[in-house]
């Protein structure tokens, strides 16, 4: 493992911040390889390039996190709890003949393999902020398809209020699933209106290429508005549900994670302030925005709520 030292960093971020400013709206991604993807040893070079649309209408043009960040910082405790533990694990997850099951109150329910993930669905990258809970940050360039695209093919009943999602379940081969540290299989839950709203996105890809595992391959949930942990990996199951769906945190701890888990400055989490950030990769801190800085996107979605009670 190489480590990254700062002309590592100003070189990758050249690179991105080139990309941003030749960025026309929706313009078709180039095959061209990015250069500094191709010494990278993490993100595989046989990993599979996928073709994609770049949305600019939601996507931030702040300076993305490396690749090497990226895939080196992670939460993912069904690979372990340390923030190394995804990548060096990241082999025990078993991706291959994935089954991604969408059931409950819907009119046609239906399974989807990786193949369907990656052609049934118009790709797009997005840019997006991600804010993790523990108060640090990083901007990813997503790949994948707005959630209510799938929705919209799954033809939810009236009854659905609520979307469900559950991840992989494999003690064999996860070594944090040898362990109770969670309540497994990882679970999350969102209102049918944050499920539709158009920032909620699947995604089957980063940087280009397929998910690393360890980013949650090979299909997972991104909701930027909300902190890090509402955003599942390595989903089997999608389901459209009458009642507030279990949510894995929220579980574990009722009192420090509440089901909306918005980004919001202005309510602390019990142990700690929210009010500021470290961006991976920076020195210092810089303000946390409400709705982790989405607010006119989200912010009709919880009028009339107290955000403090509905944390
Ligand atoms: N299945 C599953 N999904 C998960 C987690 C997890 O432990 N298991 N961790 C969450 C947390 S706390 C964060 S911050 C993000 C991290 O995503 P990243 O590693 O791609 O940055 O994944 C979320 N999704
Ligand atoms: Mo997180």
């Amino acid at each position: 493992m190489k480590i990254f030292n700062k002309y590592n960093l100003d070189k990758e971020n050249k690179v991105t911040d080139e990309r941003h400013f030749n960025n026309r709206r929706k313009i078709m991604a180039s095959t061209l390889a990015f250069p500094f993807l191709m010494n990278s040893n993490i993100l595989s070079a046989s990993q599979k390039k996928l073709s994609f649309n770049k949305d600019l209408d939601y996507s931030t043009n702040e300076q993305t996190n490396t690749i090497k960040q990226i895939t080196s910082y992670n939460n993912f405790y069904e690979l372990g709890t340390g923030k190394r533990d995804p990548m060096l694990n990241a082999s025990k997850l078993k991706s291959d003949d994935w089954k991604l099951t969408i059931d409950g109150l819907v009119e046609n329910p239906f399974t989807l393999d990786s193949e369907d993930l990656i052609k049934k669905f118009q790709l797009e990258e997005r840019i997006y902020r991600l804010r993790c809970v523990e108060a640090w940050s990083m901007v990813v360039p997503w790949i994948g398809f707005e959630l209510r695209s799938l929705i919209n093919l799954a033809k939810p009943l009236h009854n659905a209020k609520y979307v469900s999602f559950e991840s992989i379940l494999d003690k064999e081969n996860l070594p944090g699933q040898k362990r109770n540290i969670l309540n497994w299989p990882y679970k999350e839950g969102l209102r049918m209106d944050e499920a539709i709203n158009p920032l909620t996105m699947i995604a089957v890809g980063l940087y280009g290429k397929v998910l690393p595992n360890q980013n949650g391959s090979p299909v997972r949930l991104i909701v930027p508005w909300k902190y890090g942990f509402k955003s599942i990996k390595s989903i089997v199951r999608i389901s459209f549900v009458d009642h507030q769906p279990t949510c894995t945190w929220n579980e574990q701890a009722p009192n420090e994670y509440g089901f909306y888990s918005n980004v919001n400055p202005y309510v602390n989490h019990p142990r700690w302030s929210q009010k500021r950030e470290r961006r991976i990769g920076e020195f210092g801190k810089r303000d946390t925005l409400l709705f982790n800085g989405y607010s006119k996107f989200v912010n009709n979605l919880y009028t009339g709520m107290d955000l403090e009670k509905n944390f």
